[in-house]
């Protein structure tokens, strides 16, 4: 059995987080990851103050176990949502692109477990100095806002620089990733990409499908230009968007601010996958059923154990 410092100390099953995706991580998918062992995460993303804390209450009412938040560090409402998770209690809290640095007295302080998304060694090695319990190092295989290393290569270097516990994210899709990622010295992992079919995801069938559907070079990072890479599916909102991209001469950085903005939502929410872009990692290919989450987890942990055989016991 793969136990380690993370399942132990946030008292879950698994070593697992479910990553904490925009317009896709709900109370519902939260609650049924939560319920299924592991880690759910509420998004917060761009919701205000009070949008989330419904979420949170709603969550709490579909789970007893433990969950927590992810906090998108762009979004305008931050600042507000960095309050609301310390007068709801929650107990993990868990950033992504940017640094939480203003944040972190605070969210310590309130007794609460702060877990950042970190893309390289030095912001892993601050986020330390700064009382971090765990930093995720995930690689630019993930969908959505990616750095530029790869899981193979952040990982074990993010491990080399701190004293925490390291979590590995990003090209994680089956067992067989999970394994090597202990093998690199993580002592969890995080899974986004996998938990969209998840049965308790409530997004648009249209968006599952093209999951479903991917094959391997069927991902895009679009959004260099801006500062904010973003690895999508690749469809006709992308080709037109690149298009844009690579053509500054006749659009300007503020047309293309406008062509992505409430494209995820689109797609998430309202199913257009034509006009809309798809999030998703480049395992997305390795993702061919919909199953409720405490399959895709026990699926995940088995097999993880079952290609390191007698290595697993080491794992802790
Ligand atoms: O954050 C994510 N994935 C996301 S956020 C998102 S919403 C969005 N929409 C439009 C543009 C950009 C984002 C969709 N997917 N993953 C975690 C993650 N964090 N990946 C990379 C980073 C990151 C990058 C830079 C974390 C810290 C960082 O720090 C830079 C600094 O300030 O030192």
């Amino acid at each position: 059995m793969i136990s380690t410092v993370i399942n132990e100390e946030l008292n879950l099953e698994f070593p697992i987080f479910q990553g904490g995706m925009a317009w896709v991580a709900d109370a519902s998918l939260a609650a049924g990851v939560s319920n299924a062992g592991g880690l759910g995460i509420i998004a917060a993303m761009n919701s205000n103050g009070e949008q989330l804390r419904a979420e949170i209450k709603k969550c709490k009412e579909l789970t007893d176990k433990p969950f927590g938040v992810n906090i998108m560090l762009m979004s305008p409402f931050a600042d507000e949502v960095a309050d609301v998770v310390v007068e709801e209690g929650i107990k993990v809290v868990t950033t992504g692109a940017g640094n939480p640095g203003k944040y972190m007295d605070k969210w310590t302080g309130a007794g609460i477990k702060v877990i950042p998304v970190v893309p390289s060694t030095a912001l892993a090695r601050r986020m330390e100095k700064l009382g971090a319990f765990a930093v995720i190092a995930e690689g630019g295989e993930s969908g959505g806002h990616v750095g530029d290393l790869t899981t193979m290569a952040l990982v074990p270097q993010v491990v080399d620089a701190v004293n925490i516990p390291v979590i590995a994210a990003g090209g994680i899709a089956d067992g067989r990733q999970v394994a090597a990622c202990f093998m690199l010295g993580a002592s969890g992992v995080q899974v986004g990409t996998r938990f969209l079919v998840a049965k308790e995801c409530t997004i648009a069938q249209e968006y599952k499908d093209k999951i479903l559907k991917a094959k391997d070079i069927d991902t895009v990072v679009t959004g260099k230009r801006l500062g904010h890479p973003v690895r999508c599916i690749k469809g006709s909102y992308t080709r037109e968007y690149t298009k844009m991209e690579y053509d500054s001469t006749t659009y300007s950085d503020e047309e293309l601010e406008a062509k992505g903005a409430g494209v995820l939502r689109l797609a998430a929410r309202e199913g257009d996958v034509k006009n809309g872009c798809v999030l998703a990692g480049q395992v997305a290919s390795m993702v061919t059923k919909e199953e409720p989450a405490r399959d895709i987890i026990v699926d995940l942990f088995t097999k993880a154990e079952e290609v390191l055989g007698g290595a697993g016991k080491w794992v802790k």
